[in-house]
C-alpha cells in the first residue's frame, strides 16, 4: 500500500480500486491538492510530480465498436479544416488558420459546484485514471451539415462521478477559456464570452456523452477544441463546447451562450430534431461535409440517429417547447 502523505496524492492516482479501499484518505488528498494548487501564491498549476503531458506522446486507446457508427468517417482534412470555433473567427477555415499558436499546455480544469470534491486539476492528472476510447460519432451542426468523426475520449460521466455530485447537482455547466490575447474572436462581441454550455445531469451521465481529447488517433488539433472538449452526438454541434477550463455542477439550468444571445434560435436542449426547424432554415435535411458538390442531402434523423439510446431521457417532454 502507498505510504505517502495524503497531500502528495494527485487525482491521477485515484483508480476505482483506490477509491474503494481508501475513500477517506482520497477525499483528504483531493481537498489538499485543490487548496495547494488554487491558492493565490501558486504560480504554476501543475503538480511537481506530474508525468508527461498528453501532447508529448501519442495517445493510447482502444476502439469502442459498441458505441460507434458504422458510417465511413469524414476525411481528416475536412474534420480539421472546416470548423466552428468562434473564438478564432467566424468562417470555417478561420480556426485552423488562427489557432495554430494557441497554447494548450499547461492546461488545468476547475471542477466544483454541487459536488463533494472540487478543485483545480492539471489536465494530465484529471485524465490519468481513465482509459481512452475511439468512438465514431456523427457531428451534426445546426447549420445543417454533418460529419462522421473518429473521436478519442472518455465517457463524461466516468469523470464527473469521481467528484461525487450531490443531490442538488441537477445540471452541469461547461466554460471555455477566456483569453482575448490568444483568441482574437473574443475581442469582438459576437457572443458574451466566455462560451458557456450545459447539460442536464442525466444527459451528462449518459454513456454516449464523451469528453474528447483526440481525433483520428492523435491529440486534438487546436481548431477542434484542444486540449479538452465535449461531444454530445445526439445534439446540435454548438452543445459540444471546446477548450474547456471549468466544469460546475449546478442546481439551476445554466445560462448558455447561444441560448442567451438568440433564445428563439438556440434552445438549451438542442436535440437534433428534423421536425423542429431553426427559424431561418429547415433542419429536415443535412449535407455531409467532404462528399462533394454532387452529394445528395440526406434526411436528418431524430436525435441524430441515437434515438434508441437517448429518447427515454426526454419522455413526457414537449420537444417543440424544449427545443
Ligand atoms: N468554445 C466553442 N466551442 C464550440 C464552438 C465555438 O464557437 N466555441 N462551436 C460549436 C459548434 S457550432 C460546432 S458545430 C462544433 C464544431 O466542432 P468541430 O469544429 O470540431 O467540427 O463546435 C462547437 N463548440
Ligand atoms: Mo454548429
Amino acid at each position: 500500500m502507498n505510504r505517502r502523505a495524503p497531500a502528495t496524492i494527485s487525482p491521477s492516482e485515484i483508480t476505482p480500486e483506490a477509491v474503494f479501499h481508501d475513500r477517506r484518505r482520497i477525499l483528504a488528498a483531493l481537498g489538499a491538492t485543490a487548496i495547494a494548487v488554487a491558492g493565490p501564491s501558486a504560480s504554476s498549476q501543475a503538480p511537481a510530480a506530474s508525468t508527461g503531458r498528453p501532447p508529448r506522446s501519442p495517445p493510447r486507446y482502444t476502439r469502442n465498436t459498441r458505441w460507434s457508427s458504422t458510417e465511413p468517417p469524414t476525411a481528416y482534412e475536412h474534420v480539421t479544416s472546416y470548423n466552428n470555433f468562434y473564438e478564432f473567427g467566424l468562417d470555417k477555415p478561420d480556426p485552423k488558420a488562427n489557432a495554430q499558436r494557441f497554447r494548450t499546455d499547461p492546461w488545468s480544469v476547475e471542477i466544483g459546484g454541487e459536488a463533494e470534491l472540487s478543485g483545480r486539476f492539471a489536465l494530465e492528472d484529471l485524465l490519468a485514471p481513465h482509459a481512452l476510447e475511439e468512438r465514431i460519432y456523427r457531428l451534426r451542426c445546426v447549420e445543417a451539415w454533418s460529419m462522421v468523426v473518429p473521436w478519442l475520449g472518455l465517457p463524461l460521466g466516468d469523470l464527473l462521478r469521481r467528484f461525487k455530485p450531490t443531490s442538488k447537482a441537477k445540471y452541469v455547466e461547461f466554460t471555455t477559456l477566456l483569453d482575448p490575447k490568444q483568441m482574437p474572436g473574443q475581442r469582438a462581441r459576437v457572443l458574451d464570452w466566455p462560451y458557456v454550455e450545459g447539460l442536464r445531469i442525466d444527459e451528462a451521465m449518459h454513456p454516449l456523452a464523451l469528453l474528447v481529447v483526440g481525433v483520428y488517433g492523435q491529440w486534438l488539433p487546436n481548431q477542434n477544441g484542444a486540449p479538452l472538449r465535449l461531444i454530445v452526438p445526439w445534439k446540435y454541434g454548438f452543445k459540444s463546447i471546446k477548450s474547456i477550463v471549468r466544469i460546475r455542477f449546478t442546481e439551476k439550468q445554466p445560462q448558455t451562450s447561444w441560448s442567451r444571445s438568440a433564445p428563439d434560435e438556440y434552445g438549451f436542449y438542442a436535440n437534433v430534431n428534423p421536425a423542429v426547424h431553426h427559424p431561418r432554415w429547415s433542419q429536415a435535411k443535412e449535407r455531409r461535409i467532404g462528399t462533394g458538390l454532387l452529394a445528395t442531402r440526406s434526411d436528418t434523423l431524430p436525435f441524430n440517429g441515437y434515438a434508441a439510446e437517448v429518447a427515454s431521457l426526454y419522455r413526457g417532454m414537449d420537444l417543440r417547447r424544449h427545443f
